[in-house]
């Protein structure tokens, strides 16, 4: 089993759908390999504390609204959250 998680490492679009994977595997406490909102309210508690935003993000991640956030939309969220960053440097416009 692969659980490593290498923060440092840079995403892509290629690797992003691994990483997506293993940051469910991290918050997926029942198994069924996506995240429900209960699940990302105890994952967000245990990596930074009671968020009361959790419920905004897990509307944000879920693009679908079926309510569980599956692995290509976080993925999706994940590229987001690169660009954004990335974008720093552009963002002069
Ligand atoms: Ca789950
Ligand atoms: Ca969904």
């Amino acid at each position: 089993m692969n659980d490593k998680l290498s923060a440092g490492e840079e995403l892509t679009e290629d690797n992003v759908g691994e990483a997506a994977e293993n940051y469910i595997k991290l918050a997926d406490t029942d198994g069924n390999g996506t995240i429900d909102l209960e699940e990302l309210k105890a994952f967000f508690a245990k990596v930074e504390g009671a968020s009361e935003d959790v419920e905004e993000i897990f509307k944000s991640l879920d693009e679908d609204g079926d309510g569980e956030i599956s692995k290509d939309e976080f993925a999706k969220a994940i590229i987001q959250a690169v660009k954004d960053k990335d974008g720093d440097k552009e963002e002069a416009e």
